[in-house]
This record gives C-alpha cells, structure tokens and sequence, in this order.
C-alpha cells in the first residue's frame, strides 16, 4: 500500500525546475517540511504540500490507459507517458483519446497488415493503444449504429499529426477495401485516397524550423462508405495554403517540397525545362537550406508522379503542372531596375523574361507589361500607369503566388473529381490533420490564422470532452464533482466578434485605403486595450499579443494587411487566361465581373472564418474521437524526452482535466432503446412484461446482476435511473 507522503520511507514527486518533477523518498520529517532523497542525486527540503505521492506500484512499462493511474496528478501522467515512450510504446490512452508520443523513429512491424488484421473488430482497449484501435472503434460505430464519425488529430507543429492520419487511412482503406483485387486496382478508391497523401505533401508540405515535413495547409478527408462498408468515395477538403512561401523563405526553412523534386527531375525534364542548380533560383536560394537530411528529392519526383498518375492526374496534365513549377522559379529570377520615365521599371535583363513566358506559353512583352504595369479602369477612361522596380517586384511575387496556389487548388479539385463522391452515401469517417500551433520569432498572418484554428479545435474538444460530459451528469442528475477547465471562448471572441474582434478590424484597415499596419495596430490597442487575452508589447510599436490556449504568441503586423487581401490583379488573370497553353488557361478561366470588380477586396481572414465554422457545423453531425499528438522534444530525435515540453502540451490541451474526467465518468452511454437492442437477447423472457425502455433495462440489470458484461471490456453497467444507460 501507498504511505502517506509525510512518513519517512516514502515515495513522492517533488518540483525540480529544469525536470519539472523528480522522484524520491521522504529521508526526514519535521512539521510540514519534509527533505526528499531524490533518485537523481538531488536532496529537496520542501513543503508536504508542494509534493505528490508515487504510485509505486505502476509496472516500470507504464499502464496502457491514464484512467487506471492510482494517482492523477502531473507527475504521475508524466512518468506513465515518459515509461512507455522509453521502451517505444507511443500510444496510450485516457478513456477514449488516443495519446501519441512522436517518436521520431520508424517502428518496426507497428503499421503493417498483420497489425491491422491483429486490431479488425477487436474491442475498444482490449489490445494495445494504436491509432488502428479508434480507427476501428469508428468504423465499428459507423456499420453498427449508422452514426458518422470524426477523429481529429491535434498537436503543436512536428507533433506527428500527419502521420497519424496517414495511419488512421491507411486502417480504413483496408477495413473498407475491396476483398479481391481486380484489374483496375491501382486506381481502386482506396488506393487513390491513399496515393493523394503523397501528391498533397509534395506540393502542401515544406521543411519548417519545427517540422521537415510540416504541412501548410489544413486538411480533413472524408471517406464515404456504402451500405456494406465498403470505401464508396471521398472527399478531401483543404485550408488556407500558406502562399508566401513561394516567394519567402527563411533561412534553415524551405519552400515547398515540388521546387526541389522539380530541380532533382531526370535530365530530359530539366532540359526541357530550361532549369539549372536549385541555388539559382531567388525563391530557392533565400535560405541555405537546399537539401534534407533523409529525402533525396530525384527518388520523390520519380514517387510523386506516380502519386499523381494514381490519383488520375494524365501525364500531360503532369507535364504542365511541372513546367508551370519551372515557370515560377525563372519568375522569381525577374529583376527590376528604373525605366526610362520616372518611376517607371523595366527587367533587369529578359532571360528570365523570355524563359518564365516561354513556359507560361504566353506573350513576353504581355508578361512583361503584367508586372511593370497597372491598368486603371475609370468610369471615363481606362489608364496605364508605369510601376517603380519596387512594386514591379512586388507584383512578380503576387503572380507566383496566385499561380501556386491556382496549381494546388486545381490538384485538389483533380483528386476529388478522380475519387468521386458517392451521392448514395450514408456515413463516413472524417481525418481532420490541419496544421499544429506555431509560435516563432517572428510570427505573421499565417501564424495568426493557424493559431486561429487550433483555438477552435480545442474549443471543440473542451466542449466535447470537458463540457458536454459533465453538463450531461448534471442532467441526468448523477452525483458529479465539477471540474473546472480553462475555457478559451474569451479568446475566440477576441479574434472573431464582429464587431470589435481582431478579423473585424483588420478587414475595416484592408478596406479603408489610407490604412497602414501602424494605423491598424493603433485602432487594435485603442480598441482591446481592456481584453486581458489581448495585450501590447512594451517596447512595440505595432505588435500585438494573443494570450492563446497554448502561450502567448506576439504578431508582427507588417504584411497582415496585404495578406487579408485577397485580389485578383486582372493583369495576371488576363495574361494567363490568354495561354497557349490548355492547362494553364484553365487555371484561369476569365472572370464574369467588369474589370473594376476584380480587384475589389475579399478578406482571407474572414472567408477562413467561414471555413472553420462551416468545418464545426460538419464535426458536429459527427461522433467526435480524438487523438493528441505530443511532441518529446524540439531537436526532431528520437529516445529524448523533455519533461517541461511534454507538460506545457498536456497543460495547455486540456489534457490533465479530460484525465480526471474520463476517470470521474462512465467510460460509454448507450440510450435505453439502444441499449436493450444490443442485449435484451441475453435475459429476452423476462422483458415482456415491461413498457417503457426505462423499465426493461432495470429489469434487465437486476435479472443478470451485471455479470453478463463481464468480458466486454468497454460495456461497464453502472444502473442509472436516468435517459441513457451508463456503460
Ligand atoms: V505540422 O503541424 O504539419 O508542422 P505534424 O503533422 O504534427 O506537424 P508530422 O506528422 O509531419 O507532424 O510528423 C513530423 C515527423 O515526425 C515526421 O516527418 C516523422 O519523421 C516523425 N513521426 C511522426 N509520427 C511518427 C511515427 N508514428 N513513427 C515514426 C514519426 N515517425
Ligand atoms: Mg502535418
């Protein structure tokens, strides 16, 4: 049995600053204080109340579901994450939600075919934790009860959010395969929902100072089935590409994977392509970062077009997406310096010109024109006006980037079209992967919009798991010991109220043309100076900071107006829409509205808001499971885990609180009626004489005592008096 901390010979946790809690034995007892002999050497003279008693009897391979730990407090749940990641068991549970420790390391054997015919069917919690597990608890739920289901996968950047998704996939691809193979299986829906995965990280994914692999855009894949569970389409939706890459890399980043793959392709294609070293091109050579440890990037081209190939995407369409990637770099190579009128620009000199247009299939001097010049369209008359080399530059990057991500949406498109949906479909499994919490040096537009939507994501889950729980026990009257949470709706506000929220100003500065970020940056201090969530820097002049679920992050307003633009400069449109080229006109298919419309303002930041709230409305007519990433440690390696990291993620995902709360509560709820449609079998004869469903299952409970549950292991009868039976 446990001793009580304050007894000499036992066990406790006490605070350490750089290892959060280290373990020892009480050694000496004086009133409160009491001097711990820690295993690491350290001796603490500390505060009864300032420490935690050990549960010495948690074997040193941890247990497999946080609810079992004897004691709930950080240190425990530490060590028992900590154990098991030492001896390469990544996953753990806590009730329902999957914990996934990155490993950085490929495990052998945990992923293939033997593991997913191993977990097929298999009850919930009674194998191993393994994202295969909540995958088919939830296909299970789907085929069984009709109920379509989600699993989102979150976690700060690197935290192995993709690869979970690509492992949850992969064990629905096969649950809802096809049994025989036949002809035309290499482009079988599961395989093309598969192979989409590669294709959108060559050209979604970029090395970032947290993640080689780091996914810059969101994305939730919803995999239709039929009637008999078999994978009947998919559809995959994308957030918010992160454009300026294309043209700004910082250093010890990279730009997209494609650029690279593109300068690593066979020599026929970079002959064609008129390309050279990858550290020519000014988009690529920014940062010092060309190649990645681990990728070599000809055997991803050679990968990717296959993906491609898969995915329907017909060579020539490949042909074009490639030359189009070719045309961007030799774009970004366009230089500027002052034409012959003031203010004026021309290129610096036309080899990149004529090879970007050469590619582009389109007119040189049309292109030229494009980027040195700006049409003004006036109710009398219609003006050209020369650009000065600065903003000539300046529009060079619009093109590449409205290029980019013209490319990437029309991939996606291709990918969905290919796949198919299924209009018959009753039920699906949604994969939500969008991309971690981000806190940099330097943080931006981007930044703010990601951060935006992991705040509604853990609102999702506090709401989920911490709230509708406890509010149902309230409910249903059952005896419940509130436990409080942190709620981020306060910051939710911050950024979305309209009017007043931060999104709401930033689209007033966008839309009133004197605007700067210094203007924009006053109208948020006057404006939130008394939101506690939101403060200003001291030494600031124009940033602001977010006081998020995950620590407080400070935006840089320099480039948040231009980026909440989304126009299309109709010079672009129309030169591009003009190409010789099929393909690339159809990236660009003429706009309806007169030319004055076209550069009429849409804000990024708002059109991503009604994203994110339509993405809600869609996970809410879904059964929520969750799975949280972890990351051990920020030099990307595996065996090192770092206790304060690892805390700081559990602590601000709410994770302590589901702990206690999945513990506290009943592990499932069944309504009555579903209740006795699974088991009235087991105790039929006796059921008759009942009416309401409330009655039966009394009675079916009194007639088995509960033993027949014995042996499923996540069917626990409690007896509740109440609308849905505790199981
Ligand atoms: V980001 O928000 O897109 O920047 P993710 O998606 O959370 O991030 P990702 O899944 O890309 O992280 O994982 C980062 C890296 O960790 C991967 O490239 C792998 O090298 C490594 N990783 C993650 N999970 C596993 C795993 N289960 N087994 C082996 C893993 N390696
Ligand atoms: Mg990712």
């Amino acid at each position: 049995m446990f001793k009580p901390s304050s007894t000499v010979g036992s066990f406790v946790w006490v605070k350490d600053p750089e290892e959060a809690w280290l373990d020892g034995e009480v050694i000496e007892v004086n009133r409160d204080d009491i001097k711990v002999q820690c295993t690491s050497g350290k001796t603490f003279v500390v505060k009864v109340s300032d420490t935690h008693p050990k549960d010495t009897e948690v074997p040193p391979s941890g247990v497999t579901d946080m609810t079992t730990l004897a004691y709930l407090h950080e240190p425990g749940v530490l060590q028992n994450l900590k154990s098991r990641y030492h001896i390469d068991e990544i996953y753990t549970y806590t009730g329902d939600i999957l914990i996934a420790v990155n490993p950085f390391k490929q495990l052998a054997n945990l992923y293939n075919d033997h593991m997913v015919a191993h977990y097929k069917g298999a009850p919930f919690g009674s194998l191993m934790p393994h994202p295969f597990a909540v995958a088919d608890a939830a296909y299970r739920q789907m085929i069984n009860e009709g109920v379509s289901q989600s699993i989102l996968v979150s976690g700060e950047s690197g935290a192995g959010k993709t690869e979970t998704a690509k492992t949850l996939m992969k064990y629905l691809a096969k649950m809802g395969g096809r049994a025989v193979k036949d002809l035309s299986s290499r482009r079988s829906v599961e395989d093309q929902v598969l192979e989409s995965n590669p294709v959108l990280e060559a050209f979604g994914n970029a090395k970032t100072v947290r993640n080689n692999n780091s996914s810059r855009f969101g994305k939730f894949v919803e995999i239709q089935f039929d009637q008999r569970g078999r994978i009947s389409g998919a559809a995959i939706k994308t957030y918010l590409l992160e454009r300026s890459r294309v043209c700004q890399v910082s250093d010890s980043e990279r730009n997209y994977h494609c650029f690279y793959m593109l300068c690593a392709a066979p020599p026929e294609d970079i002959r064609k392509l008129k390309l050279e070293d990858p550290t020519t091109y000014r988009y690529l050579n920014q940062s010092r970062c060309i190649k990645l440890e681990g990728m070599d990037d000809s055997k991803e081209y050679i990968k990717t077009r296959e993906a491609m190939g898969i995915v329907g995407i017909s060579l020539e369409e490949q042909e074009a997406i490639f030359r189009v990637l070719a045309a961007i770099l030799h774009l970004g190579n366009i230089e500027f310096t002052n034409g012959e009128e003031t203010d004026s620009s021309v290129p610096k000199d036309n080899k990149s010109l004529k090879i970007a247009a050469e590619l582009f299939m389109c007119d040189e001097q049309a292109l030229e024109d494009s980027l040195c010049k700006r049409v003004m369209v006036t109710p009398e008359e219609t003006i050209s006006r020369c650009l000065d080399p600065e903003s000539a530059a300046f529009s060079r990057d619009a093109l590449a980037k409205f290029v980019y991500a013209r490319l990437f949406d029309w991939i996606v498109n291709k990918i969905n079209n290919s796949i198919g949906q299924d209009p018959d479909s009753k039920h699906m499994i949604g994969v939500l992967d969008i991309y971690g919490f981000e806190s940099f040096k330097t943080n931006s537009f981007e930044q703010f919009c990601i951060n935006l939507t992991n705040e509604k994501l853990q609102h999702h889950f506090n709401e989920h798991v911490l709230k509708m729980e406890q509010d149902e026990y309230k409910k249903e009257e059952i005896e419940w010991n509130h436990i409080e949470f942190p709620d981020n709706r306060e910051v939710l506000e911050l950024i979305e109220k309209k009017p007043g929220g931060i999104i709401a100003l930033l689209d007033e500065a966008c839309m009133f043309p004197r605007s700067t970020h210094e203007t924009f940056s006053q109208k948020l201090y006057e404006t939130l100076k008394t939101n506690k969530h939101f403060s200003k820097p001291k030494l600031a002049r124009t940033d602001f900071t977010v006081c998020h679920y995950a620590g407080d992050v400070t935006y840089q307003t320099q480039q948040f107006l231009e980026k909440n633009k989304d126009y299309v400069v109709a010079e672009h449109q129309a030169l591009l829409g003009a190409s010789r080229c099929t393909f690339i006109a159809g990236l660009f298919p003429s706009l309806v509205e007169d030319a004055s419309k076209q550069t009429k303002f849409s804000s990024v930041a708002s059109q991503f808001k009604q994203q994110l709230a339509l993405l809600m409305e869609r996970l809410s007519t879904t059964e929520p499971r969750y799975i949280r990433c972890v990351k051990p440690n920020n030099l990307l390696k595996p065996s090192i885990f770092e206790n304060q990291n690892v805390l700081q993620q559990l602590r601000c995902g709410g994770m302590m609180e589901a702990i206690e709360i999945c513990r506290a509560g009943y592990p499932t709820r069944k309504h009555f009626d579903e209740f006795l449609d699974r088991f009235s079998v087991l105790a039929s004869s006796t059921l008759d004489k009942w009416f309401d469903s409330l009655s039966s299952v009394q009675s079916l409970q009194e007639t088995s005592g509960g033993s027949w549950t014995q042996g499923i292991p996540d069917w626990k009868v409690e007896g509740s008096p109440h609308g849905w039976a505790d199981g």
